[in-house]
């Protein structure tokens, strides 16, 4: 496995690629062109500039999250065509780049769902949180404001406001999609994408919905073990794959994360690591320190699974929460994902020499 950070580009993140460096556990960037939107070809150039920063700081361009998928594909709209040519166009001068893990979801609307980006702990720390109750009792628009209020100065990806504007419209538009049209919408979109993939040999790597259920009756197919296995196996290429994403796969505590991995031996691509603290039930949920002990997922167990499938792909310790007063994208702090790499770092070492 490559340790990896998340980095929004010099333009919208507080950390720098410097500091990445310093963390020292961490090779790789997970990074994307922030300003694209869906349906926008990436060119060359872009993408070549993209991976020089990068790789003259000293560190690995180890995968994009994400190139976004258009709402035209997911909701297979007339106008899809266009939209996949030009996502296959990306593809293309992705893999010329020598770039080969490309992240992506197939969420409706909603990249993902909070209702607090700010959630004070105990210990002064705060975190993202996600109260179902709460969901229950503002309709979309309301949510999407009190999130816009709340994101510090910086833009959180999938809530950028352009988008957002249309929220109307979007609803519209996924009216009479259930959750059928929507694996055909994606099946019919990786038939189109597989070709690209096997010449560049890119790994696409779907996450799961976050929440991993149906919230504001939108449909939702990355959810469960049943749904990921259709996705695989409608689609039998290797490059059509799963981000293995703990945070979000794991919001239902009825989805095993360690059977899920094993039985995906092959297909994961890309893992992201976080653990989540319930509370009153599982539709109330925080994202607590890395730590197996701080919430409810058994870290050594979910590395050691993944190392037993032989995972080789980019880690990365996803959201952290924020600590010593940093001023940060919500998640996207430098210091608790520092602490979350090394302490992932500790469990594969560890992992690693026991096989000795
Ligand atoms: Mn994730």
């Amino acid at each position: 496995m490559e340790m990896t950070m998340r980095w929004y580009g010099r333009k919208y993140d507080t950390v720098t690629l410097e500091q990445i460096r310093q963390v020292c556990y961490v090779k790789g960037i997970i990074t994307t062109l922030y300003e694209k939107l869906p349906g926008e070809i990436w060119s060359f150039k872009e993408i070549l500039s993209m991976k020089k920063e990068i790789e003259n700081a000293g560190l690995h361009l180890a995968g994009i999250e994400s190139v976004n998928v258009s709402d035209a594909i997911k909701a297979g709209s007339s106008n899809r065509d266009r939209d996949i040519d030009a996502y296959i166009k990306t593809l293309e001068n992705l893999g010329k780049a020598d770039i080969h893990t490309v992240c992506y979801n197939f969420m409706p609307v909603f990249d993902w769902t909070r209702t607090e980006l700010y959630r004070k702990r105990e210990d002064g720390s705060t975190v993202l949180a996600y109260n179902q109750f709460q969901i229950d009792q503002i309709g979309p628009e309301r949510m999407f404001n009190s999130i816009k209020d709340d994101m510090n100065g910086t833009i959180m990806p999938g809530w950028e406001p352009e988008r957002m504007e249309k929220i109307k419209e979007l609803f519209l538009l996924y009216k009479d999609i259930d959750e059928d049209q929507l694996f055909s919408n994606l099946k019919y979109f990786l038939d189109a994408i597989m070709p690209v993939c096997d010449k560049y040999n890119i790994n696409m790597a779907i996450h799961p919905d976050d929440p991993s259920w149906s919230v504001f009756g939108l449909p939702r197919i990355v959810s469960d073990y049943k749904k990921l296995k259709r996705i695989i196996d409608m689609v039998p290429n290797k490059h059509n794959g799963i981000t293995f994403c703990t945070g979000s796969y794991g919001t239902n505590l009825n989805n095993d994360l360690v059977h899920t991995i094993s039985m995906l031996k092959g297909r994961i691509h890309f893992a992201h690591i976080r653990n989540l603290r319930f509370n009153n039930g599982m539709r109330d949920f925080e994202e607590s320190a890395h730590l197996s002990s701080d919430g409810f997922f058994n870290m050594y167990t979910i590395m050691k699974s993944l190392h037993d499938i032989g995972f080789e792909g980019p880690i990365r310790p996803d959201h952290g929460r924020m600590i010593w007063d940093e001023k940060a994208m919500p998640g996207y702090g430098l210091y608790d994902r520092a602490l979350g790499a090394a302490y992932l770092c500790g469990l594969w070492e560890a992992i690693e020499k026991k096989e000795i």
